[in-house]
Parts: C-alpha cells; structure tokens; sequence
C-alpha cells in the first residue's frame, strides 16, 4: 500500500492540498482514502474516510484535562499512538487505495521518537509506504531572514521523520518577488552562498555575518533540502508533485504509463 504524509507548519496548505488532490484523483479514477490525523481540525475542506476526531478531539481534552491547545493536541496524538491499532485496521480495511494524510502543523509532533513519529512507524512496519510531502507557505521566500528558519525546519523534518520526503513551496500563485530572487532561485536551493548574502544584506543581521554562515553551512552541509513551487489550483504543478511524490513512496513502480498526460488532459 501507498500513501502521502501532508505535514508542514499550521496554515501551510495541508488540509487545501489533500482536497485537492482528492478531485485529481476523482478525475484519475485512483481510490484514495482520506485520514484526518489533525484533532483540531472540525471544519474540513474535504470529507474524511478516517478521522481522529472519532477518537479524540482537543477541545474535550481541553475541557477534561484543563489543558491547553498545544498540551491538548499533544495528548491527542499520545492517544492515537495507543490506539494505534485503530488507524491500521482502517487502513487495512482499503488495502487497495491510495493513503492520503493530513496532519496537525505543530512541528514539535514531528520530532524523532515524538508522538506522531511512532504512529507513522507503526504504519511502515505494517508494509505502507508512505512519503512525507513537507509544505511550507512561500510568502516566507521574499524575506530571507524568515525563508532560513524554513529551511532549517524542513532539514530537520527530513532528519527526524526518516523517509522519503518532498518539500513544497505552497501558494505559489501568491508569490511575487522583487524581481532579483524568484521562486526559481529558492526552489535550487543548494546555493547556500546567495542565500548567506542576503541574510548578510538584512538589517539587523549584518552583525550576526558568522552565526549565518554556520546555519548556512549546516544547510550546505547535509544537502537535503530543495523545493518545488505548489498552486493547488494550477493542475501542472498538482501533477508535478504528484509524479515526484509516486516516485518517492514507489506507487510509480506499480502503474502504467504519465499521470502528467493524464491530469492535463481532463477537463
Ligand atoms: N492562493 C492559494 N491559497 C492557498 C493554497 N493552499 C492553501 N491556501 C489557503 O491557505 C489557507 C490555509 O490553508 P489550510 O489548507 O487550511 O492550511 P493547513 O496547513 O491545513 O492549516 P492547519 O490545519 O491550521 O495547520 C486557506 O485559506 C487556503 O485557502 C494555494 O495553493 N493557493
Ligand atoms: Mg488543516
């Protein structure tokens, strides 16, 4: 079995992806089943096959236990990891569908051996191959100060979940750069040297010339991290993703012939 793992910082684009990717593969005739693994979720942009809510919500955490949101969440997903069984006999139960799953944005979920971690290490022993898709909103790639702390997050989603990672660059169509660095230049990334200029250039960070090029050092150093522009709207850079995300979970080595044809030349 295949699937996606949507994850990526709170108001990314996880929950308007897995949408949209529910219609392409509505058009591609694909079977998919939706899980909503986010607790806070209740207002949904697409119906869920599967959801925690069914097991858990925040807001009852919150009112039984007194804590907060993020306390609340925390315990949610502690209590999906010990119901873990739950998940995979739902999952089992569509053995012949592709996975699609939303996440809650909070990164400190997604640290090595954090909650959410278990749980999608329990799904890859049962045989499901899943890839990360790590979105992030590309209204962080016109401030260099703000696109560095993405970078490093990415890198340490990739370290930490141990597998097969896409990164986006969400909201592509609401991206306009000044015309020096566009979303081309942030997508290859590996060119840390520009990126250090300009974190050079920011007010307030010329001071801070050496701690800059340690961080872009370590970014260089792993050479993990790349991006791809996404626009979920836009059925070429949909198709794009999706190609890149059958590639790495290895659903492409089971079927036949270009979904990019396929996608755009639906109506
Ligand atoms: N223009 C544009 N807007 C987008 C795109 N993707 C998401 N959005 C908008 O971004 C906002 C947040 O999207 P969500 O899908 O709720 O984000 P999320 O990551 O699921 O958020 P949380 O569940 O709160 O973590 C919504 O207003 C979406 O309409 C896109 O490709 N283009
Ligand atoms: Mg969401």
């Amino acid at each position: 079995m295949h699937g996606v793992l949507v994850i990526g910082a709170p108001g990314a684009g996880k929950s308007t992806f897995c949408a949209g990717l529910t219609d392409i593969f509505t058009q591609l005739k694909r079977p998919y089943l939706t899980i909503n693994l986010d607790p806070a979720n209740d207002t949904m942009s697409y119906p869920p096959d599967v959801n925690i809510t069914e097991l858990i919500t925040v807001t009852e955490v919150m009112d039984r236990l007194g804590l907060g949101p993020n306390g609340a969440l925390k315990y949610c997903i502690e209590t999906l990891g010990n119901n873990s069984n739950w998940l995979l006999q739902k999952i089992l139960e569509n053995r012949k569908k592709y996975i699609i799953i939303d996440c809650p944005g909070q990164l400190e979920l997604y640290k090595s051996e954090g909650e959410l971690w278990k749980v999608i290490r329990n799904l890859e022993k049962s045989g499901i191959r899943l890839c990360a898709l790590h979105l992030a909103d590309s209204l962080y790639c016109s401030d260099p100060s703000k696109f560095i702390s993405v970078a490093l997050s990415t890198l340490a989603t990739m370290i930490t979940m141990e597998m097969p990672q896409v990164n986006a660059l969400s909201k592509a169509d609401l991206f306009s750069g000044d015309g020096t660095y566009d979303l081309e230049y942030f997508s290859c990334l590996p060119d840390v040297h520009k990126l250090l200029d300009l974190l050079n250039e920011v007010p307030g960070l010329e001071k801070y010339r050496k701690l800059n090029e340690s961080i872009c050092g370590v970014i260089s150093d792993f050479d993990l991290v790349s991006f791809v522009p996404l626009a979920v709207e836009n059925k070429e850079s949909m198709a794009k993703i999706i190609r890149m995300i059958d590639t790495a979970n290895g659903f492409a080595m089971s079927e036949q012939g270009d979904i990019r044809e396929l996608i755009l030349n639906e109506k």
